[in-house]
């Protein structure tokens, strides 16, 4: 049976491709959203996100009629949710817990309109067990149909999850080429979802069952937090030890079965310093190494901010003519990441921030991906590169953009977080 229409909820980093990318195969795409100023930008053939290569396929999926956006849910043969799945409130020493209201939202919306035959698939980050749960909202809102936990592969409804899996930045890329774990809560849900998935899926579709498939996004995502926990952490231990971390890093990735990643300001974005929190939540007294790792990370901005204040005082310390308010700090990148303008949970913004807080001299930043000073930072002056190499007395790179790489500063104080100017 062919899909004929689909509907994406929720136009976010997630969603919003995919939908582009079902109508650019020619299938009819409804797209849901309660951001009223999205769904406006994407009737328009425009996009309110920023990634590369996606304005010109949301564009033309609309322009050609495949891609509407709309507020309320109406009737499809597939819908995928692709909403957000934050924490709950919770206080510093807490283990965030996920808050699945977005997901419980969504399954309301579209159970109101499902019918017979049709397929659900969870694509939202989620703790193992989320879409057997969202299968049992859906059959207390349609008594009269029948699910997959009931009825298996004879079921109503079928339903799936199936993580992304795609890079920012590179997201319209990694949609078609990655490979995709579907976990069908039956057999036939799970070879729905495949021929789904195969509209513009190049890479392969791999079957398992739902539990696993949520638990290998989690496992993905903190996977590469303790490898970076690991970098982050030989680099305070080289900083302690006088070794220059980067130096070590090469040297033991020349052995073959060593690969470690790269120290940072800490580790930013909307997944992977939250994905192992999900695990972590769940099996607390299991999760040691994850938890250990997710406090590793978070804790390397404060490490930063200890190594800025260090400086500033070293600096004073042999420029005694000059003031603490005379020195200038130049941060060097905002981004959570290197060449993307993305700034959600950067850690290079929570250090630029806290330095903006208390240094009483100017603190200026530069970064080529934006444009305007982020609200948060209204005491901070954007500024170009070459204006910071020439004017600050402490020079802290915090996002190795390819703008910075091959530079160098000739005066003051460098702290470089990313390796490139040591
Ligand atoms: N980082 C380091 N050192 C490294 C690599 C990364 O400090 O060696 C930092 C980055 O600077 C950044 C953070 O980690 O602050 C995360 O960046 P990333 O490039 O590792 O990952 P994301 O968050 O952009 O995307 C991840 C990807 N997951 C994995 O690589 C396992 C992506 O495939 C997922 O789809 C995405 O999370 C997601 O949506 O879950």
């Amino acid at each position: 049976m062919s899909f004929k229409t689909i509907s994406v909820i929720g136009l976010g980093y997630i969603g919003l491709p995919t939908a582009a990318m079902f109508a650019s195969k020619k299938k009819k795409v409804i797209g849901v959203d309660v951001n009223k100023h999205a769904i406006e930008t994407i009737n328009q053939g425009k996009i309110h996100i920023v990634e590369p290569e996606l304005d010109v396929v949301v564009q033309t999926a609309v322009e050609e009629g495949y891609l509407k956006a709309v507020i309320k849910p109406e009737p499809a043969d597939a819908f995928l949710i692709a909403v957000p799945t934050p924490f709950l409130p919770c206080s510093k020493n807490e283990i965030p817990a996920p808050d699945l209201s977005f997901i419980a939202e969504a399954t309301k919306a579209i159970s109101q309109i499902l019918k017979k035959g049709d397929l659900v698939i969870l694509e939202s980050t989620s703790p193992v067990g989320t879409t057997e749960q969202m299968a049992i909202w859906m059959k207390e809102l349609r008594p009269d149909l029948s699910f997959p936990q009931d009825a298996g592969d004879k079921s109503d409804i079928n339903i799936a999850y199936c993580p992304e899996r795609v890079l920012p930045g590179k997201v319209v890329q990694e949609l078609v080429t990655n490979d995709r774990v579907i976990g069908g809560m039956s057999e036939r849900c799970s070879l729905r979802a495949v021929e789904l998935y195969k509209t513009f899926v190049e890479g392969d579709c791999v079957i398992t069952n739902t539990r696993t498939a949520e638990m290998a996004k989690l496992t993905e995502n903190s996977f590469r937090d303790v490898q970076i926990a690991f970098a982050n952490e030989l680099s305070m231990i080289c900083s302690e030890l006088d070794i220059n971390v980067w130096e070590l890093i090469s040297l033991s990735n020349r052995h073959p079965r060593v690969n470690i990643l790269q120290p940072g300001p800490g580790v930013g974005g909307h997944c992977i310093a939250v994905d192992p929190w999900f695990i972590v939540s769940k099996t607390p007294n299991e999760a040691k190494i994850i938890h250990t790792a997710r406090i590793v990370n978070d804790s390397k901005p404060d490490w930063v901010i200890s190594k800025v204040k260090q400086a500033l005082a070293d600096f004073l310390l042999v420029n005694k003519n000059k003031k603490i308010d005379e020195v200038t700090i130049a941060c060097y990148g905002l981004a959570f990441k290197a060449d993307i303008d993305d700034l959600r949970e950067s850690p290079a913004m929570q250090v630029t921030k806290a330095i903006s807080e208390f240094h009483p001299g100017r603190v200026i930043a530069v970064e080529p991906n934006i444009h305007t000073v982020p609200p948060k930072l209204n005491n901070i002056e954007l500024v170009d590169l070459n204006f910071a190499m020439q004017h600050a007395d402490i020079h802290l790179l915090l996002v190795d953009h390819k703008e910075f790489k091959g530079k160098s500063v000739n005066n003051g104080i460098v702290i470089d977080t990313k390796g490139i100017w040591v």
